[in-house]
């Protein structure tokens, strides 16, 4: 009798699986079609523990809906652009391409040693000429409709990367890559107007909601940061040799007007500048000077103590008529609103810690019921009556905000509005391993696209090592052999633009790409576009909540509106795993708690360590490596495999003709099975297969014997089951049991409703003798099950709340009684 060999059974398969093509789509056009995507990975040296989780995860479904009778398509491919190639380039004196192509070609490997079902032959990579040429075009296309663009700002610099960071690559003020404090640097930046789709990204996570996770769309609607108010103009008076002007400020409280007693202006914008008063101007460009280090979260911080300078000039109250001083501080940020604020210190605490400091009075304007703000120096915020406002006197707050907009509104001092926290996004980098930009600089005719028929423009193949180190420009604007051109337009020489795009840019669209990746007439065939849409079930980590996934859906909706998809969201739904722990903790090199995939792998096999994974708690959860036994996981495989190896029946037995009670235990297996996926719990997944091959084993030694026709059937089930998470295993017990197609292709069995339902009691749950809830259950279910059913209910729980529960008596399957 033969044993269970992993290393043989993986040596067998992985070759079958290539040549038979079955993790490619059929193309059969009778079958409804399902696109399951994983995150893409980044070539940084060989899978990890982290890969291994994401794609086992990313694999049940793709393998389930193929299971069901689906096509699916589940692609694969790198995000192969990126600054690790180039600093690893820079040490070793090569090429990042290098680096970047030979770690493709490890990961690819270990991917297929893994088992993945992957379409191969739609593999891609960003960095490829024949990838990039269609990021190249869809800028154009986004230049074209004017949602690319340049503008001067100030940006995060890092003085050691010598490159520019985006606002959530610093972190505490320093780089997120290498810890070197940041600092500002003004530069002309490429950006994509990504605020024009602000409501419109904002509007469509209705779409998402129950499809996504609830805290990725309350990060996404974050960082969209909606807010409703009004924009009010404020006449500024004449003073001294300056004119009168007017300064709008946006406020979410146009009900406070009465409350404002003074006046802000962002300290570092041009504003600040163009209104300072003569006198005034030393002090506030000092001031400038002082604040320039610091971040946006700093400026805003409540804790830290109010600076600023008074401008000399005062600004009018529009409804009261009042003169308000103007201040600059760096409380107010330059790039949110208008940068000016009109400062109510009674119900606004920042402006309120302001007027302490400087001895601004503070006017009460709406009676909340708590203590004097100007007393106890904090702002009261609740809702309440308005008092000491004019006509708004006496009127509830919400009425008072409506009655404000009306009366600004009707004067023409102003109107209602809604602002959006969400900044463009910047997406110039001065560095090399990017997808460089294609624009060229013409002194005559200025920005010039390059012709469509031109891209791509492709990286030099010669510069390498030192010619990468950073010099605080590009390495390509260096590079005259490269950057040198002649204008399309005029025929001028010009210079080609240095910057490369962000990478993010090359990842908003591969999911995109996918359905023809080889296509040469545009970013992807419409015809295959028309077959495979939207990706229907999107697995990656939650890092990705916010820039990676709002950039897909802005990137989709700008595609959709050149007329190219018809769908406006990338990813119907979205399924973000855990992290793989060790020891409860994260695995890093300076705790030494690293776990080597390639080990594990060894010691116990592909299929064990992808049943661990999967196993192990629901996909979201995170997994410690220190709590988990693959070599358990080992064991239930082997178990299952003899299974195979015991049955004796010949494949097409009627299988109703076989032991009752297995028959209708594989039945509810495959039943519930289906829905435990489709609910994400694939952890119940594999516990439910490990019941079925203790009760099959069972069934051949003490009952119905090797030759039973349920014993077959169950066998059958088993090696669907396991094909959606160990796949060697799966197949090797399938083709042990006479099939000569791959396992992939066997198909869920048709369940048989009648073997559900026969075997289910209804068992009342009381509290203090009252029925509160009722529950399906199993006839047999034990006494210990029952009660633990009974108290996990959600009716339960919500009646128990904090109460202690004294006694808890069961009759099973018939009866528990709680008593709190
Ligand atoms: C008067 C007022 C009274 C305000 C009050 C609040 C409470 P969100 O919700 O974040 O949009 N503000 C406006 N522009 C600002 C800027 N550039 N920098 C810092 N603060 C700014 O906040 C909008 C509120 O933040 C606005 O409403 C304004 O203060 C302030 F009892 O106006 B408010
Ligand atoms: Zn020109």
């Amino acid at each position: 009798e033969k044993s269970y060999d992993f290393q043989e059974i993986e040596a067998k398969w992985q070759p079958y699986w290539e040549e038979t093509g079955v993790f490619s789509p059929t193309n059969d056009p009778a079958k409804e079609r399902r696109y399951v995507l994983d995150m893409f990975p980044y070539p940084s040296g060989d899978l990890h523990m982290g890969h291994a989780e994401a794609f086992a995860i990313g694999d049940v479904n793709a393998r389930y809906w193929k299971q069901q009778g689906f096509d699916v398509l589940h692609p694969i491919g790198w995000d192969s652009f990126g600054l690790p190639a180039e600093n690893a380039a820079i040490k070793n004196n090569t090429h990042p391409k290098e680096w970047t192509y030979k770690n493709i070609e490890t990961q690819a490997n270990s991917f297929k040693r893994y088992g993945i079902m992957v379409d191969w032959s739609r593999r891609l990579h960003t960095s490829d000429p024949e990838y990039y040429r269609w990021t190249q075009w869809l800028f154009e296309q986004f230049y074209k409709r004017g949602l690319a663009y340049r503008k001067y700002s100030q940006v995060n610099w890092c003085p050691k990367d010598q490159t520019v960071l985006a606002n959530e690559q610093v972190v505490n003020g320093e780089c997120e890559r290498c810890g070197t404090a940041v600092t500002k640097k003004s530069l002309n930046q490429w950006y994509f107007k990504i605020t024009d789709y602000a409501e419109e990204l904002l509007e469509d996570m209705k779409q998402l909601e129950g499809q996504w996770p609830d805290r990725v769309l309350a990060m996404q609607r974050n960082w969209i940061g909606r807010s409703e108010g009004a924009e009010v103009r404020f006449a500024i008076e004449a003073q001294g040799s300056q004119d009168a002007t007017d300064i709008t400020v946006f406020t979410t409280r146009p009900d406070t007007l009465y409350g404002a007693t003074f006046f802000v202006v962002a300290a570092d914008s041009d504003l600040a500048l163009e209104i300072v008063s003569e006198e005034k101007r030393e002090e506030l460009e000092a001031y400038r000077e002082s604040i320039k280090a610091l971040s946006d979260i700093d400026r805003q911080s409540t804790e830290r103590e109010k600076t600023g300078v008074f401008t000399g000039r005062y600004a009018v109250n529009p409804l009261t008529g009042e003169k308000l001083p103007i201040w600059a501080s760096d409380y107010v940020l330059a790039d949110y609103g208008t940068g000016a604020i009109m400062a109510v210190p009674a119900h606004d605490q920042r402006d309120l810690d302001f007027a302490k400091k400087f001895d601004i009075p503070v006017v009460t304007v709406i009676e909340t019921g708590e203590e004097d703000p100007a007393e106890t120096g904090i702002a009261t915020t609740g809702e309440g009556t308005l008092i000491n406002s004019g006509e708004l006197s006496g009127l509830p707050q919400k009425e008072a905000l409506q009655k404000a907009i009306e009366i600004i509104e009707a004067s023409g001092t102003g109107e209602g509005k809604t602002i959006y926290r969400l900044r463009d996004w910047l997406l110039s980098r001065q560095r090399f391993w990017g997808t460089p930009i294609p624009v060229i600089h013409c002194e005559d005719c200025g920005e010039v696209l390059v012709p469509e028929n031109q891209l791509p423009v492709t990286l030099p193949d010669n510069l390498k090592g030192e010619d990468l180190a950073p010099q605080g420009q590009s390495p390509l604007a260096a590079d005259d052999a490269w950057n040198s051109v002649d204008c399309p337009q005029c025929g001028k020489p010009a210079k080609r633009d240095s910057d490369t795009m962000d990478t993010f840019v090359d990842s908003s669209w591969y999911f995109l790409r996918y359905v023809s990746p080889q296509f040469e007439g545009g970013p992807f065939d419409p015809a295959e576009m028309k077959k495979w849409g939207s990706v229907d079930m999107y697995v990656g980590g939650v890092e990705h909540a916010i820039l990676h996934l709002l950039y897909a859906r802005f990137f989709t909706k700008v595609v959709r509106d050149l007329g190219l998809i018809e769908h406006g969201e990338p990813f119907k739904k979205l399924m973000n795993q855990g992290q793989v722990l060790n020891q409860g903790k994260a695995m890093s090199k300076s705790l030494g708690n690293g776990v080597n995939l390639g080990e594990q792998l060894d010691q116990f096999g592909v299929d064990a360590v992808r049943t661990t994974m999967v196993f192990a708690s629901p996909p979201e959860d995170d997994v410690d490596w220190a709590d988990v036994s693959p070599g358990g996981a080992q064991k239930f495989l082997a178990r299952a495999w003899r299974i195979g190896q015991d049955v004796t029946s010949e494949p097409g037995v009627d299988f109703a003709t076989g032991d009752k009670k297995l028959h209708q235990l594989v039945h509810r297996t495959m039943h519930d099975a289906a829905e435990q996926v489709e609910n994400g719990k694939f952890n119940v997944l594999v516990a439910r297969t490990m019941e079925l091959v203790n009760a099959t084993r069972k069934a051949i030694d003490s009952g119905a014997g090797s030759a039973d026709p349920a014993v077959r059937e169950a066998a059958e089930a088993i090696a669907i089951l396991l094909s959606l998470y160990a796949p060697y295993t799966a197949e090797d017990i399938w083709h042990m049991l006479g099939h000569t197609q791959p396992v992939l292709e066997a198909g869920w069995p048709a369940i048989d409703e009648a073997q559900l339902i026969d075997d289910t009691v209804t068992a009342i749950v009381q509290i203090k003798g009252k029925v509160k809830d009722r529950l399906e259950v199993s006839k047999d279910i034990s006494e210990q099950d029952l009660e633990a059913l009974a108290v996990a209910s959600e009716t339960i729980q919500k009646i128990i709340g904090d109460a202690t529960v004294r006694k808890v008596i069961v009759r099973a399957p018939k009866l528990v009684n709680i008593v709190i």
